[in-house]
């Protein structure tokens, strides 16, 4: 899942480049969890991240699902098999969503504030 890619051509931000554990460039999407949609299900129904994650959903189902979220943060097209949605989470809190399709299909995004 094109996890090769060698981020050294991402400027630098000038003050956090020296960071250690900066492996994700501010503002890119870069490698991160991904949630499957597989049998009217989202896989894990339950993440935590930290702030500044961008979350992939993917669906495998031959039906479309959408990601919706309960307080509107965000909100996909409807996804056909093999569709992706991303989403980057730079705020804290616990982002409850859905497939406005199936209601009956909730996933929860719980964001936690990085370390700085
Ligand atoms: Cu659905």
């Amino acid at each position: 899942m094109g996890s090769f890619y060698v981020m050294s051509l991402a400027p630098a931000p000038s003050m956090a480049a020296s960071a250690a554990e900066v492996a994700a460039p501010h503002g890119k999407s870069s490698a991160g969890p991904t949630i499957s949609i597989h049998e009217f299900m989202f896989s894990p129904t339950s993440l935590t991240v930290t702030a500044g994650t961008t979350v992939h959903w993917k669906n495998l189902d031959p039906e479309p699902h959408t990601i919706r979220a309960v307080d509107a943060t965000f909100k996909s097209d409807a996804l056909d098999q093999d569709d992706s949605f991303n989403f980057t989470f730079d705020k804290p809190g616990t982002y409850r969503y859905v497939c406005s399709i199936h209601p009956q299909m909730v996933g929860t995004i719980v964001v936690k504030s990085a370390a700085h």
